[in-house]
């Protein structure tokens, strides 16, 4: 299975992320990468190229103007105004306000463009995020092309990006740009598997409406997890989209025989929809010993969940998105691919 990865992703790291009202050291860090990469060595994926230039064709016709316009130019904007920190929002369009009028003030736009606080914006992050989605891009190209399955290691993460919001780690859909790629290379229904912790907020809202795209997640309950406001189960998407939306919500410690279960509900839906490829939002943050979430997978699961997805028999793209828990995020990873290869 080929590999896409840039080293340009080093180029965002922030310094902050906003925690319990504190700046701590952010846990989407760049030695991520590192530990997969050392893994996927170890483990004999040799085949690891850098991805080409983001088409910005494709990137326009994903997101809104004004947001990629924020995203290029925030970093400048904010130290021009005077601030002295990163780029983290405070203020926000919430219930009742103008959700439609993008402030001229940086601070205000900051808040504008975000879904929530804990992300910060550095001077490499654009750069670092068009790497990221780069990655996907590539390896969509390459399983249209005909390859069986490729791994994008995106960092940052892309799943709760959104078409003008970032957070949640995240700035750019990666898998919705692998997605709308797969589609352009002939592939008429894309199913997209997100096995993250979290919901994936930003991949479901870019689809909800659409009946060629199946969006299925597992995931911590809205009720106790990040990013709380979606990922319900009555979630089913709308007009011609209804019913290519499946949300499987779980409670605090839950553990392989119930996450499986979900999977396999996940894959029927997939077969259901007679997708003709398969993007995976493969985040290993359902671990056990993750810092931030609450399932309790362990290693060889993570093995065995990747050995259910090969049972598809789909062109398959994986986008790295969260997993925290860094001595163990290599292994957790690349066992997802090797089950799968099985
Ligand atoms: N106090 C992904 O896994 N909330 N993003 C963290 C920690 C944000 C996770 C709370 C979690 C975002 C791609
Ligand atoms: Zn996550």
């Amino acid at each position: 299975m080929r590999v896409f990865f840039s080293e340009q992703h080093r180029l965002h790291f922030p310094q902050g992320e906003l925690s319990g009202g504190e700046l701590i050291t952010p846990y989407e860090r760049p030695s991520r990468v590192e530990y997969i990469l050392r893994r996927l060595t170890e483990r004999g994926f040799s085949d690891v190229e850098e991805p080409l230039p983001i088409d910005p064709v494709a990137l326009h016709a994903l997101c809104d103007a004004g947001y990629l316009r924020f995203l290029e130019t925030a970093w400048d904007a904010w130290i021009a105004a005077g601030h002295r920190g990163e780029v983290i929002a405070s203020s926000y369009p919430a219930r009742r306000m103008q959700t439609n009028r993008p402030p001229r003030d940086i601070e205000g736009l900051a808040g504008y463009y975000a879904l929530a606080s804990e992300t910060a914006i550095t001077q490499g992050t654009w750069e670092a995020a068009l790497s990221s989605a780069a990655c996907a891009q590539s390896a969509a190209n390459h399983v249209a092309d005909g390859a069986g399955s490729a791994f994008a290691l995106c960092r940052p993460p892309g799943h709760h990006a959104t078409a003008d919001m970032f957070g949640g780690y995240c700035f750019l859909n990666n898998a919705a740009l692998a997605a709308e790629r797969l589609r352009e290379g002939g592939a008429a229904r894309i199913a997209i598997l997100d096995i993250d912790f979290h919901h994936g907020n930003g991949t479901q809202d870019i689809f909800y409406g659409r009946g060629d795209v199946f969006f299925g997640s597992i995931h911590g309950a809205p009720e106790d997890a990040f990013p709380y406001y979606s990922g319900f189960a009555d979630e089913i998407g709308q007009g011609a989209g209804e019913g290519a939306t499946l949300n499987i919500p779980l409670p605090p410690r839950t553990g392989y025989p119930v996450w499986s279960e979900a999977l396999e509900t996940l894959l029927g839906g997939i077969h259901r929809f007679s997708a003709d490829a398969l993007i995976v939002s493969l985040g290993v943050d359902a671990f056990e010993e993750d810092p931030i979430s609450f399932f309790k997978l362990k290693s060889d699961d993570f093995k065995d969940a990747g050995r259910r997805i090969g049972k598809c028999k789909l062109p398959t793209v994986f986008c790295l998105e969260g997993g925290y828990a860094i001595e163990a995020i290599g292994i957790n990873t690349v066992n997802v691919l090797e089950g799968f290869l099985e």
